[in-house]
């Protein structure tokens, strides 16, 4: 296999802690231009197709069960945004989900020939002394199948552990799934307790422009932002191709292997 970007070195942390940082992924200009097109896209400025984007508003609170609702289309012009889906439909944001160095993650993942959709690309935000705490949970849904085994995450401002940067549980992908009863991952109270005492937390702490690999059944949560610095993050679940909902029919965006979406033909 092409090995350009993981080194074997690299990749066996990845199968053995779940996680690995790949380090710098942006040039400074592309990181710029990538901070300012999420801006646009929450301000409402921003020359895309709204109706197909997943929004969500940041709670006030910091409580999980207070953030907004989840549907399609535009909130309102204001940067508490605490999550916005579907950004494959945005040019800019697909011509880095295409970066040649993911494409390599998802050949050692899937299969050098695979093709590949992806679950959810997502910017994950945790506004300036505001955000929302996520729970503990593993990226997993039960209508998926088979379970997607690879998300990319990061970082477009400091991650750090006062604004919230991601925590996981080093190695806890091999405990399998948790808890099985929940449809997207989440842990009981009892079992974060059980599979995440603060000892084993390890802090994601990444620059802007830097990624991270997460295996999909690593644990991990984030706080709330306790600083004046914004934490903006866009995070890609890549699946293989094959992946189906078992609970209805939905189809998920290629973008890798044949038939996959082209950045060009999105450009209006
Ligand atoms: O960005 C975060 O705080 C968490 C993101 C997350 O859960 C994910 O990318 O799967």
């Amino acid at each position: 296999m092409n090995t350009r970007y993981f080194t074997d070195d690299l990749w066996t942390q990845f199968e053995e802690e779940g996680y690995v940082i790949f380090g710098d992924i942006l040039s400074a200009l592309d990181l710029r231009m990538l901070q300012k097109r999420i801006n646009a896209i929450m301000l409402g400025e921003a020359d895309v197709d709204y109706t197909r984007m997943m929004m969500q508003l940041d709670s006030t609170s910091g409580n999980y069960e207070d953030a907004g609702e989840q549907t399609q289309g535009h909130k309102g012009k204001t940067l508490n945004y605490r999550k916005i889906q579907q950004l494959e439909f945005d040019p800019q944001f697909l011509r880095f989900i295409q970066h040649p160095a993911f494409r390599e993650a998802c050949g050692r993942v899937y299969g050098e020939q695979t093709s590949v959709t992806v679950f959810r690309s997502m910017f994950m935000n945790k506004p300036a002394n505001r955000g929302t705490f996520l729970p503990w949970h593993q990226d997993r849904w039960s209508s998926i199948e088979p379970d997607p085994q690879l998300t990319i995450w990061t970082a477009l401002d400091p991650a750090t552990k006062e604004n919230g940067c991601v925590q996981i549980i080093p190695g806890s992908h091999k405990l399998g799934i948790i808890n099985p009863e929940h449809p997207s991952g989440f842990l009981t109270p009892e079992q974060a307790a059980e599979h995440a005492p603060a000892e084993k937390v390890f802090h994601l702490e990444l620059q802007p422009g830097e990624t991270a690999l997460l295996h999909n059944h690593v644990l991990h949560a984030s706080d709330r932002n306790n600083s004046a610095q914004s934490r903006r993050a866009f995070s890609v679940c890549y699946m293989h191709g094959e992946t189906r909902n078992t609970k209805r029919p939905e189809s998920f965006s290629r973008v890798f292997g044949p038939g996959a979406m082209n950045a060009e033909e999105l450009v209006v």
